[in-house]
């Protein structure tokens, strides 16, 4: 099976998809971690998205892309979780045409719907966590940044809400609830 975890910044996609890693043995594709991880390496690639992430701002598709290509080549496991990406059309339409490549195919899409104010609190949240245990706050763990990144996510990505459910492959899931019961909803959606 593959999915996507498809909502805007701190909808919660990282947290379900490593659920999903335990409960399914599926393996999970997070483009931003793939970024932090660049970011850190201190390749010339990461060093070139270090700054658009801390501003909030997406990365290039050609880059991300790239990213995704090559992981789609190694272990299927249980299938794909797609973690963050498409977070474009052009991202999208890129998704579909790797799965063909590689004889694969798309079984869901999982949209997580939080409000704004709750995306705010969970992801200041998660910065004051950290420096209060003394572990590095991620750069764009700021509210400043984390409202661009929803200016980002309403213009560029949730097109993709309409272009899934056109292709009748959406499901909706709230995102509100306890960690749990988002995982319960997940499975739920994925039942059907
Ligand atoms: P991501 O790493 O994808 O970050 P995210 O959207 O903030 O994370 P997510 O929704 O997974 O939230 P999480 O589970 O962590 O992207 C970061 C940046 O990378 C982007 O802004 C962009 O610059 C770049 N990027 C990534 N992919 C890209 C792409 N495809 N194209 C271009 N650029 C790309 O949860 C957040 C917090 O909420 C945590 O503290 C968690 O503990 C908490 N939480 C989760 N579920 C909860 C629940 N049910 N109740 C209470 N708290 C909860």
């Amino acid at each position: 099976m593959n999915i996507i975890l498809l909502g805007p910044p701190g909808a919660g996609k990282g947290t379900q998809a490593s659920i999903l890693v335990e409960s399914r043995d599926m393996i999970q594709l997070s483009t931003g971690d793939m970024l932090r991880e660049a970011k850190d390496s201190g390749t010339d690639m990461g060093n070139k998205v270090a700054e658009v992430m801390a501003r909030g701002e997406l990365v290039t598709d050609d880059i991300v892309i790239g990213l995704i290509r090559e992981k789609l080549q190694g272990d299927k496991k249980g299938g794909f979780i797609f973690d963050g990406f498409p977070r474009t059309l052009a991202q999208a339409d890129a998704l579909a045409d790797l799965l063909d490549e590689q004889g694969e195919s798309l079984d869901a899409v999982i949209e997580m719907r939080v409000d704004d104010d709750t995306l705010i609190k969970r992801i200041v949240g998660r910065a004051e966590d950290a420096r209060a245990a003394g572990q590095p706050v991620r750069a764009d763990d700021n509210e400043e940044s984390v409202k661009y990144r929803l200016m980002e996510y309403y213009k560029k990505t949730s097109p993709l809400i309409g272009y899934y459910y056109a292709k009748g492959q959406l499901k909706s899931v709230d995102g509100l609830g306890t960690i749990d019961q988002v995982k319960a909803a997940i499975d739920e959606a994925l039942s059907k």
